[in-house]
This record gives C-alpha cells, structure tokens and sequence, in this order.
C-alpha cells in the first residue's frame, strides 16, 4: 500500500499500530477492520482494510501513474502475482521478519520451512521473469506484493541463489524505484 501511495504521489498520514502491544485487536482498531490486522487506509469518507483490496481502491480512485493493465487479461495476471505473492513468498517472509524482530518465535523447523517456501517461489518468479523487466511487464500490483520483503533477503536469511539471475536484476531494479528504496523496516 506504502508503495502504491509513493507511486500513485499521493501525501498520506501514518497512524502506526503497536502490533507488538496488540493494539490491532483493541476495540477502537476492531472498530475500523474487525479482523484486527494492518492496513488499514481512511481516505476522506472512505475506509477500508486488507491491502489487495485497498490497493485495487487506489487504482480505480487514482488510476495514474498505472500499476496494472486496462485490458481484464493482462489486469488478471496481475492480479494473480499479487495473490501468489502474497501467499507464496510474503506470507513466509512475514513470519521470519517478526520471528527476528522477536514478537513471535517460530520452531527452527518452521523457519527452515519458510525459508524453503521462500526460495520454491523465487525459482518460480526466476522463470516467469525471462525476457521481463517484472512480473506482469510493467511494474505492478504484483511485483508490490514482493518488494517490501525481497528487497532485504539478507536479513530474513535467505542467500539468493547464483542461478537466479533474473531474480538478482529485478531485485536491483525494485531497490532503484523511490517507492521501494526508502521504505522502512
Ligand atoms: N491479507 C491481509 C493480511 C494483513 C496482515 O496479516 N497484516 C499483519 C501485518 S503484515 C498483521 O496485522 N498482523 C497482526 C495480527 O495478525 O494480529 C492484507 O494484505 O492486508
């Protein structure tokens, strides 16, 4: 959503959220999304939460620059990187950045898992790329679903295979966009 926001050059206000202190589940946040997780975007009368769906708001409200396609064919296989990613790569991702962080500890087992998932979904994304700058052609909703978290694979532990080289270039890519390179961590 950040990246959408930066792209898109449209000014927001951040209310950050205490995940930690589990203020996402207190009355006034179940208030604004019942399901307790971030983010969660309120512009102007308008509020609403789950990042698929407020980034598909951001696009219909403020369609320029474009971050997905017009025609349904190429808009569904962005909708598809999104979704993959999502649950392919940032879903694991997710889970060994708050196991660092150490607001949740994971068995060493699980972690492997995550890591493994990790890198199952990077050799896939390796082939997709062939020939592509990113994911879907143009930048896009699915390559977002990926960024906030292979742009720092180090920290999460995962050394990026030599082979991926498809994979190396679009991340230096990723990390060169203003809307990537300075979010925070
Ligand atoms: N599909 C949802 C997932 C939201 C989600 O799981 N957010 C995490 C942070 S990345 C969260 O709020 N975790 C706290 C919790 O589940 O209590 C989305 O994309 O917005």
């Amino acid at each position: 959503m950040r990246i959408a926001l930066k792209e898109k050059n449209l000014s927001w206000e951040p209310i950050l959220v205490n995940l930690r202190a589990r203020e996402q589940k207190r009355p006034e946040f179940l208030a604004l999304n019942p399901n307790g997780t971030v983010p969660v975007l309120r512009d102007g009368d308008t509020l609403l939460y789950d990042s698929t769906i407020i980034n598909e708001y951001l696009e219909e409200q403020y369609p320029e620059p474009a971050l997905t396609y017009p025609d349904p064919p190429r808009r569904g296989k962005v909708r598809q990187w999104e979704d993959y990613g999502d649950a392919n790569f940032l879903r694991p991702a997710e889970n060994i950045f708050i196991h660092n962080k150490g607001w949740r500890q994971f068995e060493a087992a699980d972690l492997e898992r995550f890591r493994q998932r990790m890198l199952e979904s990077l050799a896939y994304v390796n082939n997709a790329l062939a020939g592509k700058d990113y994911l879907a052609g143009r930048f896009s909703y699915g390559d977002i679903a990926f960024a906030p978290r292979v742009i720092m694979l180090e920290e999460l532990g995962i050394a990026l295979p030599e082979e991926l080289v498809a994979v190396r270039a679009w991340i230096d890519r990723l990390k060169r966009r203003p809307s990537v390179e300075n979010l925070e961590r």
